[in-house]
């Protein structure tokens, strides 16, 4: 004979086999994540630099990042997409470095913005959900940018309904308002932002020079997500 209490640890084991199985997706929501595969060009320098100094600079660890997951069929949507700037006419190099797909080190490979706050916009086309966006500034040396923002806009001129989805400028310098996230150095792995799913078109990067230059450099950004619905 089943007692009554037996029965009911039976029910809540049927409960938690029933939640806990596999695609149920009751631990996230719903969306099945795959670790986003990146083609990282090759290192430039090797050892963990000491000699910068900065206010708000992450501790630097020397390790390489972690794998970062993001819902399957993000695509990169950022390839050969069209690049405009606030400077139109770069020192050196073309706005369409930003994305060529190109991400070597190497001489050749950037575009040089002038000095003080400068942006990179880029268009995707249409609206979109981002999941991943990718910074390379300039990797051949150790250095870090000043005053990185991104923002998300599917208004061309950021305007209206604009999202923040990086800010390093601790104490205002660039004017876009106080941002938490920490100064970084530049390495061949690219920074890589979470965007969370933000919905947009036009993805703009803001920088202030860097602590080797006045300059503002892209080698390549990359943006990954899926069409809107
Ligand atoms: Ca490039
Ligand atoms: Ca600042």
């Amino acid at each position: 004979m089943i007692k009554k209490s037996d029965s009911l640890v039976f029910t809540i084991l049927l409960f938690f086999l029933f939640f806990l199985s596999p695609g149920f997706g009751f631990q996230d929501t719903g969306q099945e994540k795959v670790e986003l595969k990146l083609k990282l060009p090759k290192p430039m320098f090797v050892g963990t630099p000491r000699n910068i100094r900065s206010p708000n600079l992450e501790r630097i660890t020397g390790k390489s990042r972690p794998p970062f997951y993001v819902p399957k069929g993000t695509e990169l949507l950022s390839l050969d997409k069209p690049v405009t700037s606030s400077d139109t006419e770069p020192v050196i190099g073309d706005l369409g470095f930003v994305t060529d797909g190109e991400k070597s080190g190497e001489e050749g490979y950037y575009v040089e913005l002038g000095p003080s706050v400068q942006w990179v916009q880029i268009d995707l086309g249409r609206s979109c959900s981002l999941n991943a966006v990718l910074i390379w500034h300039y990797h051949s040396q150790a250095r870090v940018y000043r005053d990185v923002i991104v923002q998300v806009s599917d208004d061309s001129d950021f305007i209206t309904d604009v999202q923040t989805i990086y800010n390093n400028d601790h104490d205002n310098s660039a004017g876009l308002g106080i941002g938490k996230d920490k100064e970084y150095i530049e390495t061949n792995e690219g920074r890589l932002i979470d965007p969370r799913g933000v919905n947009g078109r036009y993805i703009r990067l803001y920088s202030r020079g860097n602590t080797s230059n006045e300059m503002n450099h892209y080698v390549e950004v990359e943006v990954y997500g899926t069409l809107s619905k």
